[in-house]
Order: C-alpha cells, then sequence, then structure tokens
C-alpha cells in the first residue's frame, strides 16, 4: 500500500494516524495518508519561518527566478509521475489531466516569476514648499509565511495556482490538500528538493478541516496570511479564523454559472463550449455551468443537441482514451449530487437525459459514477437552479430578452463566471459588463491567460489573483518618501 506523508523542512515525515485515501474510480483503498498532528503543522509554521529568516530570504529575485523555473522545468520531466497521481487521485481521464492539470502546474511557476522579474514599481515626484521636491517609490517585501489551502477538483494547478506566486514574491508556505487528492503536493515536495529550492520554503500537512489539519493551519498565529479555494461555507469559517490577528485572506469559493446563448451564436461552437463547461471534470469545475440560458428560437434545436452530445459521452478510467468522463471525487461526493438527483426529480424537472447511476463493468462497478444529466421545465425558483451541485448536470431554460436573461443569470448569491454565445459584438460586451461577476467569457469558456485578473464576485470570491494582481496580495507593498 502506497504511504503518503507531510513534506517538513525538506524531509518526508509522519508522526500522526493514518488515514484512507480511496480511489474514486472503484472506492477501493489506493493508499495510506499520514494526518499531520498539531505539533507537525506547528513543525511546518517554524520551517517556514526559518527559511525566510534564513537562505531564501536573502537569495535575489533572479535567483529566485531560475529556481521556480527549476521547479517547472523538473514538472514537465517527470509529467508521467504527476500524471499518473493526479489520475489515481481523482479519476480524470489522463486526456483531461494531461492536457490542463499538469501544463499548468508547471506554467503557474513561469508565469509569476515572469511577474516578479518584470513588473516594475511605482514612482511619484512631488512639490514641496522648500522647492527641493520628493520623490515616492513603491517597495514591495514578502507578507511571510502563507497558508495554502486546497480543493480536490484540479488539485496540483489550483495548488501551484497559489503556491507559484507565494514563492516567486519571496514567501514561504505551508499547504494544505484536500483529504480526497494527497499525491501530487507530496510530488511536489520531491521536485523542490532535487532542484534545490531550500529547506523550510515549502512544506505540506496533510488531513481534514475542522480540528485538523486545515484549521491548525489557519489558526496558526504565525500564519501571516491564507490563501484558500474550495466551498463558500469554508471560506466563511477560514475568514472567521484569519480575523484572529487581522490576517489578510484570499478567498476563490463557489459558483453557479450561467451560459447566455443567443440565437445568433455559432450554434456548433456553442453546443461544443457548453458541452465541455458542463461536463468537462464530471462538472466538478468551479468555473462550470449548471445554468443554461438560451433564446427561444433555437431553445428545442440546443437542448436536442446537448442531449446527443451528453449521451455521446464515454464513462471510464483515465487510461483509456476514449474516455469523455470519469467518476466523481468521493462517495460522499456522489451521494449529494445524486441527492440533487432526486431533488430535481422531486421539483418536478422534465429530464431530458441522465439523472440516476451508470452501470459499469468489472472493478469499476463500485466506483463514483453518475450519469450526465440534462434538466428543463423548472421554475427560477428551484433548488437545482439556485444552488451549487459541483457535479455533470445542469438545467436549460428559454429566454426572450437581453433583460430577461440578464434578470434571470445574474439573480444568485454566487457571481464566478459566465460564457456569453453571440455573434453580435456590441451585445457581448454589453451583457458581459451588466454579468455580477468575476469572468466573464465571450464565445469560449475557461480559456485563461495567466496575466489577468481571477477571482469572483458576490459569494464566489474575496480578492483576485493572477498576473500582477497576484503581486497584491502575496507582498506587503510599502512607500518610501524621500525629502530631496
Ligand atoms: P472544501 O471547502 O470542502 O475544502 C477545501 C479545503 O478546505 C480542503 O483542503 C479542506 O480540508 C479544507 N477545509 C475544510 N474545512 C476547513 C476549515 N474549517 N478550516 C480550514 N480548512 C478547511 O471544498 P472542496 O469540496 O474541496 O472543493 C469544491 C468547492 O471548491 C466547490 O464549492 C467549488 O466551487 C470550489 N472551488 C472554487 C474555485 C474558485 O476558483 N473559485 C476553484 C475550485 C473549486
Ligand atoms: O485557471 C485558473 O487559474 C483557475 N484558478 C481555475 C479554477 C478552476 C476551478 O475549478
Amino acid at each position: 500500500m502506497k504511504q503518503i506523508r507531510n513534506f517538513i523542512n525538506g524531509e518526508f515525515v509522519g508522526a500522526g494516524r493514518p488515514f484512507d485515501k480511496r480511489s474514486p474510480l472503484s472506492n477501493r483503498v489506493i493508499a495510506q495518508v499520514a494526518e499531520a498532528t498539531r505539533d507537525e503543522v506547528d513543525a511546518a509554521v517554524q520551517a517556514a519561518r526559518a527559511a525566510l529568516a534564513g537562505p531564501w530570504g536573502r537569495i535575489t529575485v533572479a535567483e529566485r527566478v531560475d529556481l521556480l523555473y527549476a521547479v517547472a522545468n523538473e514538472i514537465t520531466r517527470r509529467f508521467d509521475d504527476f500524471l499518473e497521481a493526479e489520475c489515481a487521485d481523482t479519476g480524470k481521464p489522463r486526456s483531461l489531466a494531461s492536457h490542463i492539470d499538469i501544463p499548468r502546474g508547471a506554467s503557474n511557476f513561469k508565469i509569476f516569476a515572469d511577474v516578479v522579474k518584470n513588473v516594475p514599481s511605482e514612482f511619484f515626484e512631488m512639490a514641496t514648499p522648500d522647492g527641493k521636491g520628493a520623490i515616492n517609490y513603491g517597495y514591495r517585501t514578502p507578507i511571510g509565511v502563507v497558508g495554502v489551502i486546497c480543493p480536490w477538483n484540479l488539485p496540483l494547478l489550483l495548488m501551484t495556482w497559489k503556491v507559484g506566486p507565494a514563492l516567486a514574491c519571496g514567501n514561504t508556505v505551508v499547504v494544505k490538500p484536500s483529504e480526497e487528492t494527497p499525491q501530487t503536493a507530496t510530488l511536489l515536495g520531491e521536485v523542490m528538493n532535487t532542484v534545490g529550492v531550500p529547506r523550510g520554503v515549502y512544506n505540506v500537512v496533510h488531513g481534514f478541516g475542522p480540528n485538523s489539519a486545515g484549521e491548525f493551519v489557519t489558526r496558526h498565529p504565525q500564519i501571516d496570511a491564507i490563501t484558500f479555494t474550495g466551498e463558500t461555507r469554508t471560506g466563511e469559517a477560514i475568514m472567521k479564523a484569519a480575523a484572529t490577528g487581522a490576517r489578510p485572506v484570499s478567498l476563490e469559493m463557489g459558483g453557479k454559472n450561467a451560459a447566455i446563448v443567443f440565437a445568433d451564436c455559432d450554434f456548433d461552437a456553442a453546443i461544443e463550449g457548453t458541452l465541455r463547461s458542463v461536463f468537462a471534470n464530471c462538472g466538478q469545475v468551479c468555473l462550470g455551468t449548471e445554468r443554461v440560458y438560451v433564446e427561444r428560437p433555437i431553445f428545442d434545436k440546443f437542448v436536442a443537441a446537448m442531449k446527443q452530445g451528453a449521451e455521446g459521452l464515454k464513462l471510464g478510467p483515465p487510461e483509456d482514451k476514449t474516455t469523455g468522463m470519469g467518476p466523481l471525487i468521493s462517495k460522499e461526493h456522489q451521494n449529494k449530487v445524486l441527492s440533487y438527483y432526486q431533488v430535481a426529480r422531486d421539483e418536478g424537472a422534465t429530464i431530458v437525459t441522465g439523472g440516476g447511476v451508470p452501470a459499469m463493468p468489472g472493478e469499476l462497478t463500485d466506483g463514483c459514477w453518475v450519469q450526465p444529466t440534462i434538466w428543463i421545465g423548472l421554475p427560477e425558483s428551484a433548488r437545482v437552479i439556485k444552488e451549487e451541485i459541483f457535479g455533470p448536470c445542469c438545467h436549460i431554460a428559454a429566454f426572450d430578452s437581453e433583460e430577461d436573461v440578464l434578470a434571470k443569470a445574474n439573480a444568485n448569491d454566487y457571481g464566478l463566471a459566465t460564457a456569453i454565445w453571440t455573434q453580435n459584438l456590441s451585445r457581448a460586451h454589453r451583457v458581459a459588463q451588466r454579468m455580477k461577476v468575476g469572468l466573464a467569457w465571450v464565445n469560449s469558456w475557461f480559456l485563461r491567460d495567466l496575466r489577468t485578473p481571477f477571482g469572483g464576485a458576490k459569494q464566489s470570491g474575496i480578492g483576485r489573483e493572477g498576473g500582477v494582481h497576484s503581486l497584491e496580495f502575496y507582498t506587503e507593498l510599502k512607500n518610501v518618501c524621500i525629502k530631496l
């Protein structure tokens, strides 16, 4: 049985109780993970503090940048190891992880190395009464030891999305991966050692949230800032923990994203993009679409094409090249998604396709599989239209005007992302600007330029990360005023 340990001060350790990691494909135990004790979390924080005061705090930006490039290159060199670990933990298709998760794991280090190398600081010259003047410049310092709390849906991608900029800015980190996906964060510890990142810069502690490693990290008084991706309710708990000591938080949280499809869209592109945004990663993408609004003249044709696309998705294991969709992450999450499938039936939905558990062969029989599912016919007040499900499902509704669809699409507590499908350029801008979200895609979905701001409005998040925006969170910006 594989043993997965904590990575503290450059060493793999594990004094705590082990817990089981199960495969989403079969529900069989595939590894034992060492749950970090409170003392181990404290040791990780102390190691991170020592590294900050020691070698990591002293190296030049150029040396730091070289190390981050080396990390990225080593991830790429060990691509197959990362791919195998990510697919084992999540059950996601290799075709998906090899295109998105692992390459982004590497590029998240390069982009932020480039940012810190190339972004200049601000400078203001001012007049003074004595006529001699003064100058002001902005000077950035690391914020300190950053607690990084991660989810399970895109484990390496979302963890490095935070660790990359944190390290690029000169901080050290204590990472708490999701209990469901411990492997790639641990593997990254090996990479850090191989390329010579000083001990204590990157630490990993495994475990759960409340009364476990997650809470031990977020409540630790020597954690200077907390960056989190996960459910909104968890983000609220973390914000409360961070209030003690008035520590800054960056929160990337839940979504209930709407796709808006106008009758003038490129129909095939809209279908392809919407199928991807609903079913990619088995619907477990925070940016994914769970509400689809389609202009009435093309509604029936759109629903029929979505049904055909969903029914054409082949469910299967990661290594099968024909697999279009894997399982959900866990039995617990499968039960949650299936409970929403029941809620939709209770609320009177018309089930266009799916709604249950597929029969899977052999060792996949007991895995966390659900059918790709589409509903129509529900009122906007229905729970499956209001609440985040985080599964491969959507409700499709017709709309009659721009005002109509904007009112419906914006009537939600979340505000993460939207995808707008139209060939009318003016309308595209108008609707994108009026959607209350952090990210609006037009004629695409999940097209990412890592220099752009990423984050959510309303209950989907606090703050923006990406490009220079990450500097706002991961550094302390000081103004130096010099009287001449
Ligand atoms: P989750 O909130 O259950 O867990 C996330 C992490 O928080 C895990 O590591 C967990 O152990 C830890 N945790 C839980 N309770 C804690 C506590 N009290 N204190 C400290 N840590 C705690 O989320 P999840 O189920 O892993 O991920 C799915 C959710 O993440 C969905 O809601 C999805 O929308 C959201 N998400 C958002 C984004 C984004 O960028 N906005 C990206 C991916 C996922
Ligand atoms: O692309 C990214 O940088 C990012 N943070 C994606 C988040 C996806 C949510 O599941």
